[in-house]
């Protein structure tokens, strides 16, 4: 159910594809609580108060068709607030609780920014472009290491895209002179269990012309220390690093 693409960088640092997959969960899980608890009660009165042929008492409170039901005062405006009550406290809890997590994804861990590998991602009729910090270009595989934050600044050359990877949970508009923030992190053991180098798919979510269904990219998560060797490989390009810098140090995060 909640599947394991949990980061260890410590207790707290949680991959946002396991955070929605538990709001998933708490949601799904009480909706069918509070579901089967709603249809029960109503079956067990639609049973209790069948017709069975006989007299109604004579203080039996019987709703009147085109009247407001005017009988819910003494014993009965108990059970009124009770399911009033009940009822705001779970929805005044989920909001509370969904908003602390949703805050948590919006702001990511460890928000200071340092040692975060930040990456710029550029959408175009049909493809993906992702800028290092040395100005190093990949064309569609973008290649991160395991255990960091990854942060990625989303915009495009053309026309409106938008960049996805479902499986982590992440999506976000590709808009041509604007830039859209998000972070994803994969843990070393999620590498680990697909064979040393775990693979996402990257999609484009917004149509943006005749090739959109082709525009896939992917993800690609090595082990921290092959990462570094690669990296440490890559050539540095001074238009690159522009275009870098032009998304993460404008942003002035
Ligand atoms: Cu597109």
């Amino acid at each position: 159910m909640i599947d394991s693409l949990i980061l260890q960088g410590g207790a707290d640092w949680r991959a946002q594809a396991e955070v929605f997959d538990e709001i998933f969960f708490v949601f799904l899980a009480l909706g069918t609580l509070v579901g089967i608890i709603v249809v029960a009660y109503t079956l067990w009165n639609v049973y209790k108060y069948r017709d069975d042929g006989s007299e109604p008492k004579e203080d039996f409170d019987a709703p009147v068709v085109g009247e407001l039901p005017t009988g819910q005062g003494g014993p009965k405006a108990k059970k009124l607030f009770l399911s009033f009550g009940l009822s705001a406290i779970v929805v005044i809890s989920l909001v509370v609780y969904a908003y602390g997590l949703l805050l948590y994804v919006e702001e990511g861990p460890d928000a200071d920014g340092e040692g975060d590998i930040e990456i710029v991602v550029e959408g175009y009729q049909y493809a993906w472009d992702y800028y290092y910090e040395n100005g190093h270009m990949e064309t569609n595989e973008l290649i991160v290491p395991a255990d960091q934050r990854i942060d990625i600044a989303v915009t495009s050359r053309d026309v409106w895209h938008n960049f996805g990877a479902s499986e982590l949970r992440i999506k976000s508009d590709a808009i041509p002179g604007e830039t859209a923030t998000n972070w994803f992190s994969v843990s070393s053991e999620e590498v680990e269990a697909q064979g040393g180098e775990a693979n996402f798919l990257v999609e484009c979510f917004e149509l943006c012309g005749s090739g959109h269904s082709i525009m896939k990219g992917e993800i690609t998560v090595i082990p921290e220390d092959e990462w570094e060797e690669w990296y440490e490989d890559t050539e540095p390009d001074e238009e690159g690093q522009e275009t870098w810098e032009h998304h993460f140090a404008e942003e002035g995060s």
